[in-house]
């Protein structure tokens, strides 16, 4: 198979990949990675030193992909399928991107934020760091609200890689913050998301794995 994906089942930026994968019906070979693991973590090391994932692997292009809207971006570019995730218009794609930034950027950076700490060791717990990033949430959250009113999907009526930013950016912020049922917009739009197949398919995989999520 030409493409690997390097990933975890409870990652949020892995699932962002998982759902454009899915959309189209990529043929890939997921490679799981578990980072408490040496031997593992070494072979994500060697393809991306930052180690984080995921990381897209394309063996027949001799390339390796990593940061989950540039694998995105590089799926629709090489391996199309009928779901268009980066739009055609250039100035639309333009504003892909900016909901696409504001989702992993303002979502899930604050998201994570929160989720890490409650794994640190008690004495580097961060609590104002957290309120911090609690606010931030909370802004964007409201952004969100008023952003997607009429709209079926991010950008409209088409589902594209910012709906697959948005999807787990808000399963997980639903978890540490819930905004179900302050946010009426947000939280149709999330089910509509849950209703998706190449969603509700990531959902049901990562089902199993769910009880190694720190609840708080
Ligand atoms: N900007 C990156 C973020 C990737 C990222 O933060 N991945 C997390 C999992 S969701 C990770 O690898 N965490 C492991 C670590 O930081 O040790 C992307 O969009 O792919």
């Amino acid at each position: 198979m030409t493409l690997k994906l390097y990933y975890h089942p409870l990652s949020s930026f892995c699932h962002k990949v998982l759902i454009a994968l899915y959309e189209n019906n990529t043929p890939f070979e997921p490679v799981m990675i578990d980072l408490g693991n040496a031997a593992s973590r070494a072979d994500l090391h060697r393809l991306w030193p930052v180690t984080k994932f995921p990381v897209l692997r394309d063996d027949a292009k001799d390339r390796t992909v990593p940061e989950s809207s540039i694998i995105i971006e590089y799926l629709d570019l090489h391996y199309p399928g009928p779901t268009k995730l980066v739009p055609h218009d250039t100035d639309a794609a333009n504003e892909m991107r900016l909901k696409d930034r504001f989702y992993d950027l303002h979502v899930q950076v604050p998201m994570q934020k929160i989720v890490g700490d409650r794994i640190r060791p008690a004495d580097k717990r961060d609590p104002f760091g957290v309120e911090q990033a609690r606010a931030a949430l909370k802004t964007a959250i409201d952004m969100a609200e008023k952003d997607l009113a009429g709209r079926t999907w991010v950008m409209g009526d088409a589902f594209t890689l910012a709906d697959c930013a948005a999807a787990p950016a808000l399963f997980y912020a639903d978890l540490v913050m819930p905004f179900t049922s302050t946010h009426k917009t947000v939280a149709a739009y999330f089910e509509r998301l849950k209703a998706r197949p190449s969603y509700a398919r990531v959902l049901k995989e990562a089902e199993p794995f769910m009880q190694f999520f720190p609840r708080g």
